[in-house]
């Protein structure tokens, strides 16, 4: 809004006998007219500029008041996001130690077995052809390990990384291209999925170096960090290596 301003007339008397200059000889009235903005005007309570500072300064104070009232709220979501995931990642944790917790009270697997998703693992500790390890896990009334899932998969893995008493120490897996170069089949005669492919980087490779047959057969557990579960290599059949096999759990 525009300030008001108000002529105010001020009227002086010159005393009389002022001879400096010439003067009516009658007391003269000296009108100026002096202008004020109405907020200056002598008598104000507050000066303008003060008034002025003033606004600034408390919008200031209240600009500064919901800074940090903001900069609080974004602390405090923060706070409660990172507690929410902590919180997920406990439930989760204490979820699967109560489910491997049932499946070993509840399970029907036997001593040596281990069991996971209505089946049971053995695990072996020494070394041998792959010929000779199914040979084995047959004789327990199993078969080398079917993969059928990715869920599966990172359980094995899981399992694998813990019994390794040497950081080379590999385990056989049911899948092999024995019958055909290049077509890989699980020993219940299935088709490799596409899908649920876990080879290590590079593999497989058919490498002549160890057998000049090449490598048919495949063991997990490759070390040096596997990424997203990729830990099959194909190797030799007859090489050693310790296994994984596997049978469903007794109805
Ligand atoms: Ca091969
Ligand atoms: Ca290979």
């Amino acid at each position: 809004m525009a300030e008001a301003e108000v002529l105010y007339n001020i009227k002086s008397t010159r005393a009389r006998g002022n001879t400096d200059v010439a003067t009516p000889s009658t007391d003269e009235h000296i009108y100026s007219n002096i202008s004020y903005s109405e907020t200056q005007r002598p008598g104000s309570k507050q000066p303008a500029a003060s008034n002025r500072r003033s606004g600034v300064t408390s919008e200031r104070v209240a600009l500064l008041v919901l800074s940090v009232l903001l900069a609080a709220a974004v602390i405090a979501l923060g706070v409660t996001l990172y507690e929410n995931t902590q919180t997920k990642k406990s439930l989760q944790k204490l979820q699967d130690e109560a489910k491997n917790l049932t499946e070993e009270t509840c399970s029907s697997c036997e001593d040596g077995w281990e069991p996971h998703g209505g089946k049971c693992y053995f695990f072996s500790s020494v070394t041998s052809t792959w010929d000779q390890s199914r040979t084995q896990c047959k004789s327990m009334r199993g078969d080398l390990v079917v993969i059928n899932s990715r869920e599966e998969q990172r359980f094995l893995e899981s399992k694998v990384r813990g019994k390794k008493d040497k950081p080379n120490d590999m385990f056989w897996i049911g899948l092999t291209d024995s019958k055909n170069e290049g077509e890989w089949l699980w020993v219940d005669d299935t088709q490799l999925d596409p899908s649920l492919k876990f080879w290590y980087d590079g593999q497989p490779d058919n490498w002549t170096g160890d057998n000049p047959d090449g490598e048919d057969c495949v063991r997990m557990g490759e070390k040096d960090g596997p990424t997203d579960l990729k830990t099959w290599v194909d190797r030799s059949c007859k090489s050693d290596q310790k296994s994984i096999c596997e049978k469903p759990e007794k109805a």
